[in-house]
């Protein structure tokens, strides 16, 4: 029954077998955050990719991909609804590293190279050279230096205490003679490598500092400074989206419908009007099923009816296009992109919240949810502006 219900919806706009390479292409396309991450081992990669994420270095380990010889993949939250990508090199410190393999895979699908250095190494020749090569294959792309494990500089003192680093001032004059020589030292070693400098600590609970992430608030605000802007959405939203409070079924939720969202205002960045409409449609209905799998329900015909009766595609194209323009003022291509993100995102939220009620034994009415769609309309749309218009600075960063 479902298959039949599907092929209603879906009309006759996408086969299944299209879905997915069409899909594919746009993923390779949509603005989701690929960070290289590039230190040598024991440098606090792992630490980075724990702390943005909020995920436990054995899962992370669990999740990574060979990608190439020396490097691994890990897509947060998986690969199947992908928000963010690290690459992780490893192998660096090793005689012979040599960056031209992972150039020729990833150099384009990066937009930050993320350093990691503890700041007391000085062994780096090696990386520096890497760095260099990486640097004359794409100057545009940023790169940004984390120094890291700094209270090894001031052993049994703890500089977490307090923050005196900005991204004005990378070596505070109030600090330890030895922590301010190191810094130095490693700023000036890679001056014109580095678009950033940003001194973290991230440390263990249990090894007792005052604050664990150190520097966490930094790395990420420099991360948004340095980002192209359309890849900031994902980590504006992150603090929400893995935020402990939320069921691991809500978090997987809110990241499908938030990268489904993605590539739906990818499919509708195309100079002509509403040309992939099939497109966003199809995503939109993958949404649903990957939504009503999250949480495990079979839904009936009444409550499909329903459903896309109120929040669904086939409603008139033509209204879709006037509802956004009531809440998005302006036009092109960008308003298409915006559109399809909000109605995606809309979509998406309506029937999360509507499968979060069904599962508390509730059944909403039909008015009921084309409130939350409405309501969800004027969010998506806000998301997408917050993103799409303002520059990023340190308080807009999720702290
Ligand atoms: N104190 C402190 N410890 C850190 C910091 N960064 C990493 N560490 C610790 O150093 C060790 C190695 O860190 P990882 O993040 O696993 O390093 P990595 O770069 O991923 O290393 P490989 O996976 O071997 O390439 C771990 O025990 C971390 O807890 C830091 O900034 N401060
Ligand atoms: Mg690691």
């Amino acid at each position: 029954m479902f298959e039949f219900l599907k092929q209603w919806w879906q009309g006759d706009s996408l086969s299944e077998d299209e879905y997915v390479r069409r899909r594919a292409q746009l993923l390779g396309k949509a603005p989701i955050p690929t960070f290289w991450l590039l230190g040598k081992t024991g440098s606090g990669k792992s630490s980075i990719i724990r702390y943005l994420t909020g995920v436990e270095s054995a899962e992370i380990g669990n999740g990574y991909r060979p990608q190439t010889k020396t490097s691994q993949r890990y897509d947060f939250p998986d690969s199947k609804d992908p928000l963010m990508t690290f690459l992780d090199t490893r192998g660096l410190g090793e005689a012979g590293y040599d960056p031209t393999e992972d150039l020729e895979s990833f150099s384009d699908s990066t937009q930050l190279v993320l350093v990691t250095v503890r700041v007391l190494d000085h062994a780096l020749d090696e990386l520096i050279a890497s760095l260099k090569t990486i640097r004359a294959a794409a100057p545009e792309r940023p790169i940004l230096l984390a120094l890291t494990c700094l209270h090894e500089t001031v052993p049994g003192s703890d500089i977490s205490e307090r923050d005196l680093f900005t991204s004005e001032v990378p070596v505070p004059g109030e600090l330890p003679d030895d922590l301010k020589r190191s810094l130095q030292h490693q700023i000036e070693l890679f001056a014109g490598l580095a678009d950033a400098v940003v001194p973290i600590d991230l440390t263990q609970p249990a090894e007792g500092f005052a604050h664990p992430n150190f520097g966490g608030d930094r790395l990420k605000a420099a991360i948004l400074e340095l980002l192209p802007s359309s890849y900031r959405q994902t980590l504006l939203h992150l603090e929400e989206l893995v935020s402990p409070l939320k069921s691991l079924q809500q978090r997987r939720a809110q990241s499908a419908i938030l990268s489904a969202s993605t590539i739906a205002g990818t499919a509708a960045a195309v100079p002509l009007p509403w040309v992939d409409i099939p497109v966003v449609f199809a995503i939109q209905t993958h949404l649903a099923y990957r939504l009503a799998a999250i949480y495990e329900l079979e839904l009936t015909t009444a409550q499909w009816a329903q459903l896309t009766g109120v929040a669904g595609g086939r409603i008139a194209v033509g209204m879709a296009v006037r509802e956004m323009l009531k809440v998005i003022p302006w036009v092109g291509m960008a308003a298409n992109a915006a559109a399809a993100f909000a109605y995606t995102f809309a979509t998406g939220m309506a029937w999360n919240w509507y499968f979060l009620e069904v599962k508390q034994g509730h059944v909403p009415s039909a008015d009921e949810l084309q409130k939350v769609f409405q309501e969800q309309l004027s969010r998506g749309a806000a998301l997408w502006k917050e993103t799409d218009q303002q520059p990023a600075s340190s308080e807009e960063a999720p702290s």
